[in-house]
Formats: C-alpha cells, sequence, structure tokens
C-alpha cells in the first residue's frame, strides 16, 4: 500500500520542488519509481490556506487510491500528504481484455453481491447490474498491475470494479457510494387493489380500521443518506407541513400523517426505475427526479417539464395514496426525458397521456393478483366516481381511432389500450422493452401512426418478426394502422 507521509517543507524549498514531476523521498524503491507524473485535480481554499490535490498517474493513466497533496498556508508554510504507490517502471499499460469483457465480469459480480443483499431473495425483482463506465488505470504496490476501473450501478448503489485487464479477473469490488437502504410504510399499489375493496373510502383522510391493513412495511433503497427522501431517482424536494426526514432512515407514517404520501412517492419511483434498470435501460429518466407532494389542493396532479418537477395534489384522495397517480405522472417524465419537448400535437399528447395510465397498470402488475389490472388509479378514483369499479380510466375500453374526440385523456385510452394488448401478447417484460426503446425514436410531435410504426421497428429489432406481426395487430385494432 501507500505510504500515507506528511511531510513539512519549509516555504523556500517548497518553490524549488513542487511542479507536475515531484518525486517523493519517501516510498520509492530505485526500480519502483513512485510515478512520472502528478495531474492536479483540484484546489481548495480555506481558512488557512490552499490545499492541492494530485492524481497520481503512471504513463498517462490514474493510479488507483494514488494521490499526492500540497497544503500551502498563508505564512508560507508547505505541508505534503504522499499517498502515492509505487509502480514498476517496466508495467505494460496495454490491455488484454476488452473493456466490455471487463464491464461483463464486473457487473456479474456486483449483481450476485446485490442480489444476496435484498432483504427477500427474490431473484426477479432485483435488477442486474448495469456498467456505466470503464476505464484503464494501475494499481501500485506489490501487485502493481494494470485494471479495468469499472462503475456499475445496482440496487446497492454505485459500484466499483478493478479488473485484471491482462487476465480478466475481478482484483476488487465495492460499493462505492454511501446510498442506505431505509424503512417505510406504504400502499402498494392501492388500498382498493390491495384489499380487493371497492367500497373503501378516503373518509377525509383518516386511518380508518379499513384502511389500516392496507399500509404495508417496505425497504426504501436507494437513499443518498442524508436523512432525507432523497436519492438515486427520487427527491423530495417540497412538501404540504415540511420534508419527511429522519437520521436512521425510518420513515414510518400512516396515511393520516402527510408524510405518507411522500413516502409512497419515493418508493414507487425507485421501484419504478429499478424496474426500468432490470429491462436493461440504463438512460430512461436516471435521475434523481424532483416531487413536491400535496402542494396542490386541487384533485390533480401533473408534470412540469420547464422544472422537470412532478406535483402530487391532495384533492379527494390525496393524489400520492395511489401509486397509480405517481406512476401516470411518472411517465410524462420518462417521455420529457426521452424526448426533448415531447407533446407537441394533440397526438403526442394522448400517447403521453396514454403511455402514463399503460405505466400505471403495467407497474400495478406484480402487486395486483390480478385485481381488475386495466383500472387505472382505482382509489384515487373513489372521491369522483359513483359506479364500481372505481377508475378514472381504463386500457380496455375498446375505443378506436374512430372514437378520437380532440381530448388528450380521452383519446389517450386509444393508445393504452393498443399498449396494454401489447404486453397481453407479448408478456411484461418484452413488452415494456419494446415499448420504452420505442419511445426513443417518437418525435415530439408524433402522430399515433409514426409512434405506432417505430413501435413495431423496436420490437423487429429486438425480436423478430413474429413479435412485430403481433405489436401490428394490436396497432390495427385501434384502426392506429
Ligand atoms: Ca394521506
Ligand atoms: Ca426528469
Ligand atoms: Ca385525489
Ligand atoms: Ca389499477
Ligand atoms: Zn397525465
Amino acid at each position: 500500500m501507500a505510504k500515507r507521509v506528511i511531510a513539512l517543507v519549509t516555504a523556500g524549498l517548497a518553490a524549488a520542488s513542487f511542479g507536475l514531476s515531484v518525486t517523493s523521498a519517501a516510498g520509492a524503491t530505485p526500480e519502483a519509481k513512485p510515478a512520472d507524473g502528478l495531474k492536479l485535480i483540484k484546489t481548495k481554499t480555506s481558512l488557512l490556506g490552499k490545499h492541492y490535490w494530485y492524481q497520481q498517474t503512471f504513463k498517462g493513466l490514474p493510479v488507483v487510491n494514488g494521490y499526492y497533496a500540497k497544503h500551502v498556508t498563508k505564512s508560507g508554510a508547505v505541508q505534503i500528504a504522499d499517498g502515492r504507490d509505487a509502480v514498476p517502471a517496466d508495467l505494460d499499460v496495454s490491455a488484454k481484455v476488452p473493456s466490455a469483457t471487463a464491464a461483463k465480469s464486473a457487473n456479474a459480480v456486483v449483481g450476485a453481491r446485490a442480489r444476496s443483499a435484498e432483504p427477500n431473495k427474490n431473484l426477479n425483482s432485483t435488477p442486474a447490474a448495469t456498467s456505466t463506465t470503464q476505464q484503464l488505470a494501475v494499481i501500485g504496490g506489490p501487485n502493481a498491475r494494470l485494471v479495468w476501473n469499472v462503475t456499475s450501478r445496482s440496487t446497492e448503489g454505485v459500484s466499483r470494479s478493478l479488473v485484471d485487464a491482462k487476465t480478466g479477473t475481478v482484483v476488487e469490488s465495492k460499493v462505492i457510494s454511501d446510498n442506505a437502504d431505509g424503512r417505510g410504510i406504504v400502499f402498494d399499489p392501492n388500498p382498493v387493489v390491495s384489499e380487493r375493496d371497492e367500497s373503501l373510502t378516503d373518509q377525509d383522510d383518516a386511518n380508518t380500521d379499513e384502511l389500516f391493513p392496507a399500509h404495508k412495511s417496505v425497504i426504501l433503497r436507494n437513499l443518498a443518506g442524508n436523512g432525507k427522501l432523497e436519492g438515486s431517482y427520487v427527491n423530495i424536494a417540497k412538501a404540504k407541513g415540511g420534508l419527511a426526514q429522519s437520521a436512521d432512515n425510518r420513515f414510518l407514517y400512516y396515511r393520516d400523517d402527510d408524510r405518507f404520501e411522500q413516502v409512497m412517492a419515493y418508493y414507487q419511483v425507485n421501484q419504478t426505475q429499478e424496474y426500468i434498470h432490470s429491462l436493461g435501460f440504463s438512460d430512461v429518466n436516471n435521475e434523481s427526479q424532483d416531487f413536491e407532494i400535496n402542494t396542490y389542493n386541487g384533485d390533480n396532479s401533473f408534470y412540469d417539464p420547464s422544472k422537470d418537477t412532478i406535483t402530487m395534489g391532495e384533492g379527494g384522495v390525496d393524489d400520492a395514496e395511489d401509486a397509480e397517480v405517481i406512476w401516470h405522472e411518472y411517465g410524462h417524465a420518462i417521455q420529457d426525458d426521452i424526448v426533448p419537448g415531447y407533446g407537441e400535437s394533440l397526438e403526442a399528447g394522448s400517447i403521453g397521456e396514454g403511455f402514463g395510465d399503460y405505466w400505471a397498470v403495467t407497474m400495478s402488475v406484480p402487486v395486483s393478483r390480478n385485481f381488475d389490472l386495466p383500472c387505472v388509479m382505482d382509489w384515487d378514483a373513489t372521491s369522483y366516481t359513483s359506479t364500481e369499479p372505481h377508475c378514472l380510466r381504463r386500457t380496455d375500453t375498446g375505443k378506436t381511432t374512430d372514437d378520437v374526440v380532440g381530448e388528450v385523456h380521452d383519446d389517450g385510452e386509444i393508445w393504452s389500450n393498443a399498449l396494454w394488448d401489447i404486453h397481453k401478447a407479448l408478456g411484461r417484460t418484452k413488452a415494456n422493452k419494446v415499448i420504452l426503446e420505442g419511445t426513443f425514436f417518437y418525435a415530439p410531435d408524433t402522430s399515433f401512426a409514426d409512434a405506432a410504426r417505430v413501435t413495431v421497428q423496436a420490437a423487429r429489432l429486438l425480436y423478430g418478426k413474429a413479435t412485430a406481426a403481433k405489436v401490428t395487430e394490436a396497432f390495427q385494432a385501434r384502426k392506429i394502422l
């Protein structure tokens, strides 16, 4: 390992000694020079002076964990912290293993560890690790070697793996993000579905005996660990009554506490992003999406593309008490992320609403035990519908383009019905891969027909002609193609 030496150097000497080719007095043996270069990576200013941080490099490649810092006080005194590792001068820096192979090996190790850390060990619910970067680097010290430094994402957060670039062996793999798991209580997806009971009502946000059993205890993954509901995929930025806070990440509230809805948004969006990653997509609104919870007192929620923020209303049933409302709005955020300026035509807007409804339904499938799957927002709708089942909209209305009325939510039912038929024909995984992949080819002002064509194209390229034919059929049934 590196020698972590702090040396005090006088001001006069420092002026002569520092530059980009500093050599250390300590730690280097003649045949193993510490470095051929130091690269300045950061300069910090404190009350007492300046702090220069250098990355150790070898033949232009970073040396993993090799650092060098120079602290210069205002009086001119210089302190050196030398954390360089010795690297043999003849170390070969040409990789034998391709970066993609290294990424695969690293992801296998990261994925296996993430699965074993999963509380219920449900293999299907744990997304595979996906790698984000692979860079050549050098490890110094007694086991000096050339490595691929692979950064991967998994349910554990961000991991760094070092893969020997000559042999392909994973030398080291560890979680480097300080993501934390927390605890929360949620509805999943909502009380009507989980309790299979269409007679449940809001009762002015009371925690009634009927609604109590719908509360479910869950793990909140990918939290940043700052005691707030902020993490890799969700950031509760604003909330009525203030942001939920817990030093030990225990966010345990029932529905009559306004913080319950904050936990709902965090949990349900994290679920959806883990699912999207499990499909192999690492660039679908892959960011900490801002939410504002209960800050709008109408019975409506909305996605604001100008601020990239989702606002959840509190009219009737608090909207964030129904995961299907959250997932619908998140559907808008997904489309806006994939297609800049999305929704610039009536049909594009209708596709947006239809996709949001579909996304709510497909996300509900694993937690609904088949309870009226095509019904959208079963719980929120109890506030404003009198007939049972309570649904804001459905994905199985049978509408076709003959039924277009020129209102995006109504016409969205044509699109959501097509997507739901694709879901039934292809199965959930294939259907969602095809539908998300197709979205990458949308124009901001796409038409039903154009969006359908690129979805068919995605099906053909991903799965072949037979699958594409099933997708075509689903659009033809809606008279879209
Ligand atoms: Ca509530
Ligand atoms: Ca976003
Ligand atoms: Ca509502
Ligand atoms: Ca539903
Ligand atoms: Zn909408």
